[in-house]
């Protein structure tokens, strides 16, 4: 049975209207999981690790009854060396490869993030510093979706940053552990890893627990609950994004193997039947060798169901008047990932401005970049790369401000300061600036 992907034309008059309908996207906001994740997080703040046993055991269905304290949810990094001797040479060996690049690109990102000062005539000195967040939570998903390289992806920028505590909190559905996740929080330098999930764990990152210190910020994607939670805890601790369904969307100028662009656009269906998954070309007959191809391979994919529903759902094979209209839809998408197949890809790229990542030229597969390129795979998603950025160092770091007035500074400054806080009627303000006039 051949696959019923939208075909768009950007020529046709309602085009606008069908392209806006694709793209419409509502995280939706469940009543019933909202309440739940409230009574879970005040339970947690109230009750500590009593509360976070309890709900890990029951959700987790923790084996032999669950665990009798939250010690047996720890760890250690004996445990974690175990998990790395363990998985196959091959495996470690990708891991550390991808680790080696990822941190690469991670320090190279540290260099542009410098702070500065400088000194006025007068002597008065203005700068900015940057200091790095003290502790860190990282949530990794169970289960599916547990995915090593986001766990390397999360944890060394902030690692390069040079957090001091990296706590991760990955659940364990029926106790079970996943070695390559343990393998990679191993490699990417975490502190300290907690088999607990969901609101609970989101709850005692935050708010801390007898054996859990809150942290200052909690990154990583999960479930609905999770989403929910962070953004419950928002303000008590940073968080990084609420993150959507997977997103690619191709610029191809027809040059490329039709296969190539198939496989590209299954591999952010793959993820989840929400993921979408666009090609923007100006060559009909291509698009029409395109979707040959998603109907050759479609079959032998393993997860095929959930690459079929993405793409009838929410993918889409639009013809485009030229290259130049290619790039301007792209703007208005502000997808995830960008990858531009084509024959001058800079060109073309040069007219991105929205965009999380840009993978330039054929060979530039998104999965490499989800894998091992080196810049993150947390990209912005649901078109808040207008006003968002990947995941990286920055994150993990903060600035503060820096001010050194000199006599003289005081001086000068300190009549358009009284003046102002006159203006503002607050006399103390304007006091206290007066007070170090000559
Ligand atoms: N493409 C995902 C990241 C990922 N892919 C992890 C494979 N593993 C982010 O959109
Ligand atoms: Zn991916």
């Amino acid at each position: 049975m051949s696959i019923q992907i939208s075909k768009l034309d950007s020529s046709q008059v309602d085009f606008k209207k069908s392209l806006d309908a694709l793209l419409a996207f509502e995280a939706s906001t469940d009543e019933a999981i909202e309440r739940a994740v409230a009574g879970i997080l005040a339970d947690v703040k109230a009750r500590g690790d009593a509360a976070v046993l309890e709900y890990t055991n029951r959700f987790d269905r923790i084996p032999n009854g669950g665990a009798a304290s939250m010690a047996a949810f720890d760890i250690g990094t004996a445990e974690l060396q175990a998990a790395l001797a363990a998985i196959p040479a091959a495996q470690r060996s990708a891991l550390e490869t991808a680790a080696q690049r990822i941190r690469a690109f991670h320090e190279r990102q540290k260099q542009e993030l410098q702070g500065f000062r400088y000194t006025e005539a007068d002597g008065t000195v203005l700068g900015q510093v940057i200091t790095p967040l003290d502790r860190v939570g990282i949530y990794v998903p169970g289960g599916k979706a547990a995915y090593p390289s986001s766990v390397l992806m999360n944890a060394i920028p902030a690692h390069v940053a040079g957090v001091q505590e990296i706590i991760m909190v990955v659940p364990t559905p029926d106790g079970v552990k996943n070695q390559m996740v343990l393998a990679a929080a191993a490699i990417a330098g975490v502190t300290r890893v907690i088999t607990i999930g969901g609101a609970q764990a989101v709850g005692a990152l935050a708010y801390g627990t007898e054996t859990i210190s809150p942290v200052d910020k909690i990154v990583g994607p999960g479930n609905a609950y999770v989403a929910a939670a962070k953004r419950r805890v928002f303000g008590i601790v940073g968080i990084d994004m609420i993150a959507g369904p997977s997103e690619i969307l191709i610029i191809c100028d027809g040059t490329t193997d039709p296969d190539w662009v198939a496989m590209d656009l299954f591999s952010q269906a793959e993820h989840d039947e929400l993921a979408q998954s666009i090609l923007l070309c100006p060559d009909a007959d291509y698009i029409a060798k395109v979707e040959a191809s998603i109907n050759k391979l479609l079959p032998a994919m393993p997860r095929a169901d959930v690459i079929r529903t993405s793409l009838t759902d929410r993918g889409a094979l639009i013809k485009v008047a030229d290259m130049a209209e290619a790039c301007a839809i792209a703007n208005s998408i502000a997808a995830e990932h960008l990858e531009i197949s084509a024959e001058d890809p800079q060109r073309w790229a040069d007219q991105i401005r929205h965009a999380g990542a840009m993978f330039l030229g054929r060979y530039s597969s998104e999965s490499l970049g989800d894998y091992c390129c080196g810049p993150n795979h947390v990209l912005p998603t649901s078109r808040t790369a207008r006003f968002s950025s990947p995941l990286g160092v920055y994150d993990f770091q903060k600035r503060s401000s820096l001010i050194h007035v000199s006599e003289a500074g005081a001086q000068t400054l300190g009549k358009v300061a009284a003046e102002l806080a006159y203006g503002e009627g607050l006399q103390a303000h304007a006091r206290s600036a007066e007070l170090r006039l000559k």
